[in-house]
């Protein structure tokens, strides 16, 4: 049986600042905006924010390049704004969880600067370096090695001053910090102190399963190179930060681990406590990826392949290790734009429904990403001049100006649906002046569907996508079988239905979600109800007396009580 803490009975609602509600008119979000809001997040009924990086930084990756770890972002406001967002969150009973980006830093962090002034500075060493492959002579450029990037092109950038290279996983604004090296590990617990010390509520770690490098991704072999995600020394740095930081806190922990597997998922977050609460696995945004254009050649939702995936890990995980669920974030597109179906708005808003049930009577804490509670869409991109994202450009340039390997149009056609830029649009408040995100000009294009999908015209409609989200919440602090009982997938071949049970003690849900547009007949569900449940939640107002018929998009979970 799970031990019961409150980070697992806990919901998340993840703020993407830039996004979420400009107070001064300059276009973009900041800290005071996300005060004035947080009545909104109250009446949802979450109970921690996780606030994406609002530190200084040159937002190459818009605050995943850090510049100064202990100073917030100028256009997001001061550190009395944060002091001040962070007290009012307090009062309303909201946590504050802060996003900690230190597999890499800005290379205008003064470590960074630093590092690069010679080859025999003291923090030379707090970075990767090596030199060029046979003194820079290979064909290839010299590259030390063939290590990729996440966002396109080498991981390696030639420094002009010193002529070596230094390591980036991510943009090459983004060098990778060398934790091999004691002091860097050490600055890094001094400041997770710093902001734990004024009462933050906890990290999500990004990355975090990259910061061991394997000497097999590093080597100058001018050849072949090993992932740097993954190497099993992380473990040695989570404990360690484990015991000098984490465990003199009561906080909550998340790790951004896109490596994890259902086996080393209870190294980072098993019960025994070691080194997290829990982690993000990604094994199932990539189901509609393609084997090697990945999201930019997005392929159609195979539910079966879904349905293992997840049931994998609520099976593996149960009794052992915590999960988080969650379908959006700002690095995914709008799920009900993936998964669901935004051509009708009668469809958008059951299809964002039956997502929504699907995923929060899982067992794990779930994550909702701003604007999923409203069942907020992509964006319809048509020129890569709307896009910002970093990843895009990068991808873009790669594969399509450079290597042909996709058209313009195909291109496009994969960033409208799965780019990260989907998420990043503002936030949508109301069917006024920029939907209510802003009185300037906004940073981002706004989706011009803000006159129908906003949060004003849903917070006061029981019916409403805001509205079932709220009762998931509440549902979830009500029945303890959704946080604790076990799992059983059923149907798994079925490739219409996702269809699972839960149980603990004496109680039982039974989940059916119908991922589909059309009618389904011929599956009794009545068959698969247990004696004396009830309907806890659906997505259709009456229901269908013939329990052989589920509707388009249908979600409906069963209580036995
Ligand atoms: O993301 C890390 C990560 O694994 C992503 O690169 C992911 O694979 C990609 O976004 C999918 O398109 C984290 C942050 O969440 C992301 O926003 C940052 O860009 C990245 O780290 C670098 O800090």
């Amino acid at each position: 049986m799970d031990k019961k803490t409150w980070w697992k009975e806990a919901v998340v609602y993840q703020i993407y600042p830039r996004s979420f509600q400009d107070s001064t008119g300059s276009g973009v979000g900041d800290l005071n905006g996300i005060t004035q809001r947080l009545d909104y997040l109250k009446d949802l009924g979450v109970d921690v924010i996780w606030l994406s990086p609002v530190y200084a930084s040159p937002n190459v990756d818009n605050g995943y390049d850090i510049s100064d770890y202990r100073a917030i972002m100028d256009e997001f406001g001061t550190m009395e704004d944060f002091d001040r967002l962070l007290a009012e969150s307090h009062k309303r009973g909201l946590r504050i969880l802060m996003d900690l980006v230190v597999n890499h830093s800005s290379d205008r962090h003064p470590w960074f600067i630093e590092s690069r002034s010679s080859v025999d500075n003291p923090k030379r060493d707090w970075y990767i370096w090596r030199d060029g492959f046979n003194g820079g002579c290979h064909p290839e450029g010299g590259l030390p090695n063939d290590l990729r990037s996440v966002f396109s092109g080498s991981a390696w950038e030639k420094d002009e001053k010193t002529g070596q290279y230094y390591m980036h996983n991510f943009a090459a604004a983004q060098p990778d910090l060398n934790w091999a090296n004691p002091d860097v590990r050490n600055a890094v617990y001094d400041m997770m102190g710093f902001w734990l010390d004024k009462g933050v509520d906890g990290f999500r770690m990004d990355v975090i399963d990259a910061i061991d490098k394997p000497p097999t991704a590093l080597a100058v072999s001018g050849g072949k190179a090993d992932t740097c995600f993954g190497n099993p020394g992380v473990h040695k740095y989570l404990r360690e930060m484990n015991q000098k930081v984490l465990s003199r806190y009561d906080i909550m922990t998340v790790g951004e681990t896109s490596s994890v597997t259902v086996d080393t998922a209870p190294l980072y977050a098993g019960n025994d406590g070691k080194e997290l609460n829990m982690v993000f696995q990604f094994e199932h945004t990539w189901v509609d990826h393609d084997k090697t254009l990945g999201k930019w050649k997005p392929l159609p939702l195979d539910l079966p392949k879904l349905k293992k995936i997840l049931s994998r890990w609520q099976t593996a995980l149960h009794g052992r290790a915590w999960n988080s669920l969650y379908w959006d974030n700002h690095d995914q597109p709008r799920i009900v734009s993936r998964f669901g179906n935004d051509s009708t708005e009668e469809l958008r808003i059951l299809s964002a429904k039956m997502l929504a049930a699907c995923l929060h009577m899982m067992q794990g804490t779930p994550y909702i990403y701003q604007g999923e509670e409203l069942g907020m869409t992509n964006y319809p991109f048509t020129r890569l001049e709307e896009c910002n994202d970093v990843e895009i450009r990068n991808a873009y340039r790669e594969l399509v100006t450079e290597k042909k390997l996709l058209t313009h149009e195909e291109m496009m056609k994969g960033i409208r649906k799965l780019s990260r830029d989907n998420a990043r649009t503002p936030m949508q408040w109301d069917d006024g002046k920029n939907a209510g995100f802003s009185a300037g000009t906004p940073w981002m294009g706004i989706n011009p569907n803000y006159k129908t999908i906003n949060a004003a015209s849903q917070v006061h409609d029981p019916e409403s996508v805001f509205s079932f989200y709220k009762r998931l919440i509440r549902l979830r602090k009500e029945h303890p079988v959704i946080v604790y009982g076990d799992y059983e997938l059923l149907l798994p071949e079925d490739e219409k239905l996702f269809v699972y049970r839960r149980r603990f003690e004496d109680t039982g849900l039974l989940v059916v979600c119908n991922f589909t547009p059309n009618r389904i007949t011929g599956i009794d569900i009545g068959a698969l109800r247990s004696d004396g449940d009830k309907l806890l939640i659906g997505n259709y107002r009456d229901t269908e007396p013939d329990e052989k018929i589920i509707r388009p998009y249908e979600a409906k979970v069963y209580l036995k009580n």
